[in-house]
């Protein structure tokens, strides 16, 4: 890894969590209805980060959240999920849960999560239950059901209570659960940290070589890095967090420098150029998945062409690194996915042989050569 990198990775640590701007479309996923008896049954996958829930059994709501319901229990009518009482036992009487006569609406403060759940707890006989999910702008994402829930008893059975999620990278302001008979039970409110865990993706471009010449080969080397910000480890370390997924199918796209051409011979294996390999287009190496703070580095070469336009003095090429996004993950900083080299460009000095074009010498020895047979000429007429 270059020094360059090294000072880019702690400069992104230091520029903070939430400067993240991606471009990617986001796209919701629902999860769930699925049996939820303790936090072991959330859903595999529901984040890659921190994941925060409310069970509401200190009585108190967390300060993050927003929700229209009332905290009941222990006791009566109470039907929490079945865990928070310290035993699965198939009731949940003897926790608490969040209680509303209407829709069980849940807000969250920004920064907003990626990932959101709640897990339904009762409602009045068999119903039919919805659950939705908003963005940051309060606009709907979508409504995931109905599903027909419940098991006509109110006395805290916990066998019908189900999970219900959302993901949505571009991030979740609102979830929401509307049935169609009885008043609302609802627990185990579940969200991803909002700042998501930092996995910055980080790419420098750099090369041994000082100058191109035309007609020469460039060998790039690409360096890159999913840092967690703790710092690069060495390659076999443990990643960190605990082997979790930095970056999804991560792949690294290089234009092809005017003037130039991507050359295989040089090249890391695994480049795949569109259109083609000439000058603008773009090559493209899938990295696949990356753990985190394990550096790598590919090689991208190019040929110079022979000729070049008059006035050119630079060969220019740039580099961009990119994953599928991923729900409890940010990038703090997308500006060090890409990097750019420039190096100067000078034109090779063409050898020309003595036997392909006459020299000045020559011309004159031949016009003196020439000179001479007229005077010879000239000379024998007069005699
Ligand atoms: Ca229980
Ligand atoms: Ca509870
Ligand atoms: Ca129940
Ligand atoms: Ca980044």
């Amino acid at each position: 890894m270059s020094r360059r990198f090294a000072c880019l990775s702690l400069t992104l640590w230091l520029g903070g969590l939430f400067g993240c701007a991606t471009s990617i479309q986001a796209q919701t996923t629902f999860l769930g209805p699925t049996p939820y008896l303790s936090a072991a049954d959330r859903p595999a996958g529901f984040s890659s980060g921190t994941v925060l829930v409310e069970d509401f059994e200190d009585g108190i709501v967390d300060p993050l959240l927003t929700i229209n319901g009332s905290v009941i229990g222990p006791g009566g009518l109470a039907d929490s999920v079945d865990a928070d009482d310290g035993a699965i036992d198939g009731s949940g009487t003897n926790g608490r849960s969040a209680f509303s006569g209407g829709s069980a609406d849940v807000s969250f403060s920004a920064p907003f999560p990626t990932s959101a759940g709640m897990v339904w707890t009762d409602g009045g006989t068999p119903t039919d239950v919805t659950f939705e999910a908003f963005g940051p702008t309060g606009t709907s994402l979508g409504t995931h059901g109905p599903f027909t829930l419940g098991d006509s008893n109110n006395s805290g059975g916990t066998s019908e209570d189900r999970f219900f999620g959302a993901q949505d990278t571009g991030g979740i302001s609102r979830i929401r659960i509307t049935h169609t008979s009885g008043g609302y039970e609802v627990d185990h409110i579940t969200w991803s940290d909002g700042s998501g865990q930092p996995a910055d993706l980080q790419l420098a471009i750099g090369s041994s070589a000082t100058t191109a010449v035309t007609g020469g080969s460039v060998v790039y080397d690409i360096s890159y890095i999913c840092s967690s910000g703790d710092g690069p480890k060495a390659r076999g370390a443990k990643a960190d967090p605990g082997g979790v997924l930095c970056a999804d199918s991560a792949f690294v796209d290089v234009s092809v420098p005017a003037n130039a051409q991507f050359r295989s011979a040089g090249s890391s294996a695994g480049w795949t150029c569109t259109p083609d390999t000439t000058a603008g287009s773009v090559c493209r190496n899938v990295l696949g998945d990356l753990a985190f703070d394990e550096p790598g580095q590919i090689q991208f070469a190019v040929q110079v062409n022979s000729s070049v336009p008059n006035g050119t003095s630079t060969l220019s090429a740039s580099a961009t690194i990119a994953a599928t996004a991923t729900p409890g993950l940010t990038d703090p900083d997308s500006s060090n996915n890409s990097d750019s080299l420039n190096l100067p460009l000078q034109i090779a000095v063409v050898a020309v042989g003595p036997d392909i074009i006459p020299t000045l010498d020559q011309l004159g020895l031949v016009a003196l050569g020439a000179l001479l047979l007229i005077a010879m000429w000239a000379h024998r007429r007069s005699l």
